[in-house]
């Protein structure tokens, strides 16, 4: 087996392990496309502090091939992202954002040069970082002050570096044709969707359409109590074909803004 195909499989394991519904989803799709699952894109979050900004966070990805593709902007949840992409179309693509901490308040921004500052040199440059999970003991109040200005931070504070989402791809499936379907096969089932924007970000005319569950609650342990908090969310995609006939493989940025809302408390 590929370093590569190691390390997705090490990530999806460790997304797994927060998102029991994701596995359950997983297993429904896998029992109806004869276990014929292709996952669209894994998304990956972080803070734009050098040592551990998008670039730092791509470097595994980069060795093993993949290339930067797109780059997106999220003024109002100060976020920046970037897609990397592989010339394997077995390989996912990897959706990382970062938070740009020089436009939040210095007490926040304080709070988060304290966690990088715990982060091991050393750990950040194996290959294994993007599900190394957190590096820092916080307490709940921390969560709580980070999450009154962001949601994002709050959301990294708790559960550090890991997949925040995989994505199955629906084109490829068998079993339901349109997201519609795809969609009601999982209220059906009783799983919670992000409504943010519609239970159907974009449209055939910005070449992608997405969902996603509501994240799944995690029991975090904070320095000073243990508390259910929304982890991870499992998504889905269908792409289109741009006028020259080729699959989008972009992102689009206003639907991705809904998407990160996907880990809001409900
Ligand atoms: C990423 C949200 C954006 C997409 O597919 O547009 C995204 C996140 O929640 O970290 O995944
Ligand atoms: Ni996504």
């Amino acid at each position: 087996m590929r370093k590569i195909d190691q390390l997705m499989n090490a990530m999806w394991q460790d997304y797994l392990s927060l998102n029991p519904d994701a596995q359950k989803i997983y297993q429904l799709f896998f029992d109806q496309n004869d276990g014929q699952i292709i996952n669209d894109h894994i998304a990956l979050r972080t803070f734009n502090s050098a040592k551990v900004s998008i670039n730092q966070v791509a470097k595994p990805f980069l060795k093993a091939g993949y290339e930067a593709a797109g780059e997106y902007e999220f003024k109002e949840k100060k976020l920046y992202a970037k897609h990397f992409q592989h010339e394997d179309p077995t390989l996912p693509k990897i959706f990382i954002s970062e938070l740009l901490v020089e436009q939040l308040s210095q007490e926040t921004r304080a709070i988060i040069e304290y966690l990088v500052e715990q982060i091991p040199t050393d750990a950040v440059t194996t290959d294994d970082f993007c599900f190394s999970g957190r590096h820092w003991n916080t307490d709940y109040a921390t969560y709580q002050q980070l999450l009154a200005e962001s949601e994002y931070a709050a959301w990294m504070s708790a559960f550090g570096y890991r997949p925040n989402h995989f994505t199955v791809y629906i084109n490829a499936l068998k079993s339901h044709q349109s997201l519609e379907d795809v969609n009601q096969f999982l209220l059906d089932q009783g799983f919670e969707l992000n409504t943010s924007g519609g239970l159907i970000k974009g449209a055939p005319d910005v070449y992608l359409e997405q969902s996603a569950t509501l994240a799944n609650k995690t029991a975090v342990q904070f320095s000073d109590q243990t508390v259910a908090i929304p982890s991870c969310f499992y998504e889905f995609a269908r792409r289109y074909p741009l006028p020259s006939g080729e699959l989008y493989q972009g992102f689009v940025a206003q639907s991705a803004d809904k998407i990160f809302e996907s880990t809001d408390a409900r």
